[in-house]
């Protein structure tokens, strides 16, 4: 992908796994426009690549994202609210979640806003010792958006949601992780290896069992109990014509690691 393409953000690849930094680290790398529009592009290019298989989303110095740029909204010009969330906000977390590839957010500190929205919307999350989550909204008078009022619930139970969207309750990575919102905390140092080392051992999966899993994941939070079985038969019918799905059987009887291509 062409660096010039991009403000404020870094789209790197190592292997099958693409790592998306929100690189403005001075303002704790809120979003202004030129930034999610770099995002946005990042997941699609993500998404574009068939050598990517799983990807990383992380922020640049002390934080992951401090959410919108506060100051870019006093500037004169500045869209609507409903325009600047239907038509840059919804559209970022909506292709990470329709992205058919793992997103592993890799939290390194505080993730505030649609920073918190951003974190919500990855597939599973890792974050160093010094992060936290706030919704952070309520402060300057908004209401949680990008999805979080949707995704927090789910993740972490109605009960604490209400209490971090209704009277800001932040959460410290260790809390994160007892709540079963981040998966693992790790020192600070450790992160990047450990965030590349989980998003490099997803990639090592049949592509198309991940974009399956992926689906089914978010599925079931919508669907009854019947529809989730026969989502999965259908799921699993679709896998088991693979390629890789016989690959994977070979090389369990072969006692060989396989060598899953996508097809
Ligand atoms: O389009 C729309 O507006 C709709 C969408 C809204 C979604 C939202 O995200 S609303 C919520 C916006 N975010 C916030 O309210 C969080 C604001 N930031 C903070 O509360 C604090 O910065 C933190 C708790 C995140 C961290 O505090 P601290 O003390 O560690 O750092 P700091 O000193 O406050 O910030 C460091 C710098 O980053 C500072 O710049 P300076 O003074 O050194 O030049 C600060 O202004 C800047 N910064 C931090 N957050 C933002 C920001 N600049 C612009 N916008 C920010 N959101």
């Amino acid at each position: 992908m062409a660096a010039q393409q991009l403000t404020d953000l870094r789209y790197e690849v190592d292997g099958p796994v693409a790592t998306i930094t929100l690189d403005r680290p001075a303002a704790l790398n809120a979003l202004t426009v030129p930034l999610k529009v770099s995002l946005l592009e990042a997941f699609r290019e993500a998404g574009r690549d068939r050598e990517i298989r799983a990807v990383v989303l992380t922020g640049a110095g002390r934080a992951f994202c401090a959410g919108q740029d506060l100051r870019e909204r006093l500037e004169p010009g500045a869209a609507q609210l409903d325009v600047e969330i239907r038509e840059r906000y919804n559209p970022i977390v909506t292709a990470m979640r329709a992205l058919p590839k793992p997103i592993v957010g890799a939290i390194n500190g505080v993730a505030a806003g649609a920073g918190a929205s951003l974190a919500l919307a990855c597939d599973l999350r890792i974050a160093a010792r010094s992060a936290s989550f706030a919704l952070a909204f309520g402060r300057v008078g908004l209401i949680p958006d990008s999805g979080a009022t949707w995704l927090l619930p789910r993740l972490v139970g109605a009960a604490l949601a209400a209490e971090m969207a209704l009277a800001g309750r932040s959460l410290s990575a260790d809390e994160a992780e007892r709540v079963g919102l981040v998966g693992r905390v790790v020192d600070d140092a450790d992160l990047p290896e450990a965030s590349r080392e989980l998003a490099a051992r997803i990639a090592e999966g049949s592509p198309v069992a991940l974009a399956l899993t992926k689906r089914a994941l978010q599925r079931s939070l919508e669907a009854t109990w019947a529809e989730t079985l026969e989502y999965e038969a259908e799921a699993q019918a679709v896998a088991g014509r693979t390629a890789d799905h016989d690959e994977g059987v070979r090389a369990f009887l072969e006692r060989r690691t396989p060598d899953f291509r996508g097809e």
